[in-house]
């Protein structure tokens, strides 16, 4: 199903995204807004995109906890970005959708509680080095700017560095779902 930015389905679901983005024209440099076709996936709010169906929350922050059980409740999971093809294409994604597609930061289903150092995805049983998951920098290093003293031990996804650092679990931040069939 696609639906166009004036659908009311899309416009009350994502009333902060715009519907339209920019590209460079590569002749004159200039900014060309286009029109973007919407492709939703078959649960309310999530869009589809090459594969993955995702919701952005933006403004509704959470804390890692509550964003995980947030997304439980709406039949998916914060996301798991457990391949390069995930990951690349989930950054992708939200460059197209995000509204701060270069400044936004989003909790997603990484974490080391229990186990400090030991990364595991929200999913899977399976635990450590044997999983793909792309940090940036000096990250994981237990540490967050912000809040100095505290462990870091929640995933962040930052759009600045289109890769992950280990944040402070208890702030409010947005945070991404993934809806997955077969998902219990
Ligand atoms: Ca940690
Ligand atoms: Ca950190």
């Amino acid at each position: 199903m696609i639906i166009e930015s004036e659908c009311c389905c899309y416009a009350s679901d994502f009333p902060t995204i715009d519907t339209y983005y920019f590209t460079m024209s590569s002749s004159n440099q200039n900014k060309v807004w286009l029109k973007r076709p919407v492709h939703v996936c078959d649960v309310p709010g999530f869009i589809y995109y090459k594969e993955v169906c995702f919701k952005i929350f933006e403004e509704n922050t959470k804390t890692w906890g509550d964003a995980k059980q947030e997304c439980e409740l709406l039949g998916g999971r914060l996301i798991v970005l457990n391949s390069e093809y995930k990951h690349n294409t989930t950054v992708e994604a939200l460059h197209n959708f995000s509204p701060n597609p270069y400044t936004g930061q989003y909790f997603v289903g990484a974490t080391d509680i229990g186990s400090e150092d030991t990364w595991r995805w929200v999913d899977e049983q399976s635990i450590g080095s044997a999983t793909y998951m792309k940090f940036h920098g000096n990250n994981p290093n237990n540490y967050d700017f912000h809040y100095p003293g505290e462990d870091a031990n929640c995933g962040v996804l930052k759009m600045r560095h289109d890769g992950m650092v280990d944040d402070y679990c208890l702030q409010e931040k947005g945070f991404i779902c993934e809806y997955v069939k077969g998902l219990p």
